[in-house]
């Protein structure tokens, strides 16, 4: 079964299409009009792993917010129809990636359980156009639809593009880790439970 998704979203504020694939080699296709979050989720999709098509087309005359935020919403319902039933994935997933300074941690679980915990200090107001505010935004709305648990952290580091990077590729390692087939469970779903 591929574990792909496609999934167009339109609203008031934005404009997205969204396409991928958890088994690729990291291939994508950014353009969400925002310099710098094209190049955090570029590094998202290299170092997951996963396939990424990207367009958003948001009302950044108002500022960079609905159009984080919504890719957020799009990226992580598509992850979660990708995931499908979870049957044989490993999981949990955790990295922590240095840049630098700078170190990102983060810790996932693939659990149906929508939950965000981020603690991060930025220095600075903005990374190129987009406010350092709206990388936790990013975070929990991708968290909140994909149905994962994510724990995603800068313990620390003095350069904010840095700190951001870092945390993005730590992301992308523990998704790549958490959403590989473990061939010990394979067609297993791993909970106690028997249901993710
Ligand atoms: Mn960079």
């Amino acid at each position: 079964m591929p574990r792909t998704a496609e999934i167009a979203r339109q609203t008031k504020e934005t404009d997205i299409k969204v396409k991928i694939d958890l088994d690729g080699k990291g291939i994508n296709n950014i353009d969400t009009g925002i310099g710098f979050f094209d190049h955090m989720l570029t590094a998202l999709s290299k170092h997951s792993g996963i396939d990424m098509d990207i367009t958003c087309k948001g009302d950044l005359k108002v500022d960079a917010h609905h159009s984080v935020e919504d890719v957020g919403i799009v990226l992580g319902q598509a992850f979660n129809q990708a995931i499908g039933d979870k049957k044989g994935i490993r999981r949990y997933g955790s990295a922590s990636i240095p840049m630098d300074e700078a170190l990102g941690t983060a810790s996932l679980d693939i659990s149906g359980r929508a939950y965000l915990v981020f603690n991060c200090d930025f220095a600075g107001d903005m990374c190129g156009e987009m406010d350092t505010q709206l990388f936790e935004e990013f975070f929990r709305s991708f968290a909140f639809n994909a149905g994962i648990t994510l724990h995603i952290a800068c313990p620390y580091g003095a350069n904010d593009h840095h700190k951001a990077e870092a945390m993005f590729k730590a992301l992308a390692r523990a998704l790549r880790e958490a959403t590989e087939i473990d061939p010990r469970f394979e067609g297993e779903i791993v909970s106690t439970k028997g249901a993710l």
